[in-house]
This record gives C-alpha cells, sequence and structure tokens, in this order.
C-alpha cells in the first residue's frame, strides 16, 4: 500500500492562490490550428497520420508574438493561462527530446512558442498552466482506445513504454519550464469503457511529478470525482453540479475548483464557427462561476498566423472592462448563493456581493440572520435604504438607481 498523498504546504498555498484567480484563459494551439477544423481533425476527419504531419512541415505562424498575446489576456482580468503542451494529435508544441514531432524539429519556425509564452508570462505575472494529452492518435505504442482509429499507425501497444515517454516529457516541461505552475490532463475517457478497466497508473504519474514538483497542481479532465493524487477538480463545459453539456457527470469536491468553456463552440481554431458568446454571456459566466466557488477557464483557439481571433481579441476586452470596475466581486472571493431567482452571491469575511442578474427585480429579498451593518451600491458607493424584516429574518434592498450590465452589484456588510 502506498501512502495516501499529503500534499505540501507549498501545494496547498499554491491551491489557495489558484482558488482566487477565478478567471484564467485557456487556448488550443497547434499543427491542426492549420486545417481550421478545430482540434480533433485528425481523428473527425479520419485523416492518415503522413498526410497530417505535413501540416508540420509548413507550420510557420508569422504573426505570432506570445507578448501580445499575455498583454491582451492580462488586460481581460485573467490571471493564468493554460496552454497545449500536446494534444491528443501526438504533436508537441515545445522542444522536446522524446519525439521529433515537435515545433523546433518538425516545422520551418522552429521556435518554441512554449518558452516564449512562458517567458512573456512570467514578465507580465500570468500564471502559466499546461495542457497535456495523455492520450495519442499517432504513437504506435499508445494503446488504442475509443479513438483515433484511423490514422494509419501499426498498433503496438506498449503502456510501459508509452508512460515512460510521458514521464520524461512532463519532466521536460517541469524542469526546462521553472513556471509551470499547473498540469492539466485530458484524454482519461480515451479508456473508460475498457473491460477489464485500462490502469492509467494515475497515482503512481502524479508521485512522480508531485516528487520533481510538490507545488505542483495537478488537474486531470476525467469527468469523474477527484482521484488520489489530483489538487484541483476539473468540469467542462457546465458549472460544478450541473451536467447540460453531458460531460459533468461528478460530485463536487472540497478541491479548487476550475470549468473550461470556449468562447464559441470548438476549442481549436475553425474557421467555420464564429458563433461567439456575447461579453455579457461570458462575464455572467464568470460571475455564476464565482457563486459556486469556481474558476472560469475560457478558451481561445488561435489562427494558424499566430494571432488571436479578432473577436476573441474583442471579447477579451469587453471582459477586461467589466472586470476593472467589478473585480473585487470576484477575485479572491467565496462562494455564496448560486441559485436565486433574482441572481448570485460571492463572499469575503463579512462582505456580501450581491449580483442581481435578473433585470425585472426592482427590489431583492436576502436572507440573513440579523440586520446588516450597512448595504450600498456597489458601483456609486452610496448607501442603500434598505429595510429588515425581524420576523422572516430577511433585508429587503431597494434596486433603484443601480446601473450595471450584466448585473446590478450591491455591497452588504455583516
Ligand atoms: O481539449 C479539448 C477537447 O479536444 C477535449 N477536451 C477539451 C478541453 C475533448 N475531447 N472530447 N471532448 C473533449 C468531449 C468528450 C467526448 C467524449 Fe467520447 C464522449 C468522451 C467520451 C464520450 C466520443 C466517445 C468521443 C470519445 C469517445
Amino acid at each position: 500500500m502506498q501512502a495516501q498523498y499529503v500534499p505540501t504546504p507549498e501545494n496547498i498555498q499554491a491551491r489557495q492562490q489558484f482558488d482566487g484567480f477565478r478567471f484564467g484563459i485557456f487556448l488550443h494551439w497547434g499543427i491542426y490550428s492549420e486545417f481550421a477544423q478545430g482540434e480533433w481533425y485528425l481523428n473527425t476527419g479520419k485523416l492518415n497520420k503522413d498526410e497530417y504531419a505535413k501540416a508540420a512541415s509548413c507550420f510557420y505562424p508569422i504573426l505570432f508574438d506570445a507578448n501580445q498575446w499575455i498583454k491582451a489576456i492580462k488586460a481581460s482580468g485573467a490571471k493564468y493561462i493554460t496552454f497545449t503542451s500536446r494534444h491528443h494529435d501526438s504533436f508537441s508544441m515545445y522542444k522536446t527530446n522524446e519525439s521529433r514531432y515537435n515545433i523546433v524539429d518538425a516545422t520551418p519556425f522552429k521556435r518554441d512558442v512554449l518558452k516564449e509564452l512562458a517567458a512573456a508570462c512570467q514578465k507580465e505575472g500570468i500564471q502559466f498552466h499546461l495542457y497535456y494529452s495523455i492520450l495519442d492518435w499517432i504513437r504506435e505504442d499508445y494503446p488504442i482506445g475509443r479513438t483515433g482509429h484511423d490514422t494509419g499507425r501499426t498498433p503496438r501497444p506498449n503502456y510501459d513504454t508509452y508512460f515512460q515517454f510521458m514521464k520524461n516529457q512532463v519532466k521536460e516541461l517541469l524542469t526546462n519550464y521553472p513556471n509551470v505552475a499547473a498540469l492539466w490532463f485530458d484524454g482519461y475517457w480515451d479508456h473508460n469503457k475498457d473491460v477489464p478497466a485500462f490502469d492509467w497508473r494515475l497515482p503512481e504519474f502524479y508521485r512522480y511529478i508531485h516528487a520533481l514538483k510538490p507545488e505542483c497542481l495537478i488537474g486531470n479532465n476525467h469527468h469523474t470525482d477527484p482521484i488520489e493524487g489530483e489538487d484541483f477538480q476539473m468540469f467542462e463545459r457546465d458549472l460544478p453540479g450541473e451536467n447540460k453539456a453531458g460531460l459533468s457527470p461528478q460530485g463536487i469536491s472540497e478541491l479548487p475548483l476550475e470549468m473550461c468553456q470556449t468562447m464559441n463552440g470548438m476549442w481549436g481554431y475553425k474557421v467555420a464557427d464564429q458563433d461567439y458568446k456575447s461579453v455579457e454571456e461570458l462575464v455572467t459566466l464568470i460571475i455564476n462561476a464565482a457563486a459556486k466557488g469556481c474558476n472560469l477557464l475560457l478558451n481561445i483557439g488561435p489562427q494558424p498566423n499566430g494571432e488571436l481571433p479578432a473577436l476573441a481579441i474583442n471579447r477579451l476586452q469587453g471582459i477586461g472592462k467589466w472586470m476593472n470596475t467589478y473585480g473585487e466581486t470576484i477575485y479572491g472571493t467565496h462562494r455564496g448563493i448560486d441559485d436565486a431567482p433574482w441572481g448570485v452571491t460571492t463572499k469575503k469575511g463579512s462582505t456580501t456581493f450581491i449580483h442581481v442578474l435578473n433585470k425585472e427585480y426592482r427590489e431583492i429579498e436576502y436572507p440573513l440572520a440579523k440586520r446588516p451593518k450597512l448595504v450600498k451600491d456597489f458601483l456609486s458607493g452610496n448607501v442603500l435604504k434598505y429595510k429588515y424584516d425581524k420576523k422572516k429574518k430577511t433585508v429587503i434592498i431597494p434596486l433603484d438607481g443601480i446601473a450595471g450590465v450584466p448585473d446590478r452589484v450591491v455591497t452588504m456588510i455583516e
């Protein structure tokens, strides 16, 4: 029996810091971006791996500027990014010694974009997280699961060598890029229907990572309850406790929470998908996530020319404008009421931020054991004349004259 995972004090501290961030940007960028059909195109397009690899031979994102990306992201109020170091297509977006199929050795671009992004994040004070796929659609030693059947490889399943490959790559990531603060794993579900059950050896993998870097936060998009050794819990396309997209049947743990969602419908760049959520929708998502004590990891699929899509930049700017004013009601807050008919709340010490998302309400009734010390309009700072109903133990707060889109915010001090 292995001893139970006990996070180090540095790890606990890193969790707390991460939990205060509330907003990060996910970046899905790879040679798949060139096809402009999303990051699953090798699989969904039933492409042959050698034909697909030609995208590497002409990968030259001439307009890529890591500093520009990170500046735009920082201005949105995001506190961290999560970048795809290697997606299911097996292509490493950094200089690895474990495979020639990487951005430095296999493209004319020859630049280690991961290194450039890491440096830009360091410079701007943005925390740097990495996405890493444990599933692989090209390697022969990867034991093929539910996906990646048509890439033309000769299956030579050997999880021992594949596992060692992953360990070596993760070691490179943690040692060559010292500001990597978290690893975000994906692809577990490729083997979630195996009989007998497939053993990814995750506890061993996680022990290896934490031995290399105890404070490195580990999360895994396995859509199940957290597994021994994980430091945060994630939800895909749904808020914790919701399962509208069908990917989140898991319970909610005590670990820091993160939900990921895309600005449009796809993760990797998809030219036909210009259906971006509005700034109001995205801000509302940040607010609803915060009310559940959850970070939003909001995805952008950068273009093959190296730029962020104009619509994504527009959304970053819009979110940034709101965060500039209302950030105090989001960052470092704790979960509050998450499902009142008028909206939600976030909490910080004895202060409650009441986010009135429903435009119809002219006053709200808020349950509270005793009369609050002060109630004010967050935006103007004007003190509000509330009533306290002793019998019902509710505060009745008038909302007349309070402005705000998409929410009107009231500060209540108990
Ligand atoms: O990186 C992005 C996506 O490429 C990856 N995760 C995000 C962050 C992702 N891939 N698929 N999904 C997310 C959705 C999962 C679909 C699944 Fe299934 C449904 C997995 C298991 C059932 C169908 C059957 C696809 C794979 C097996």
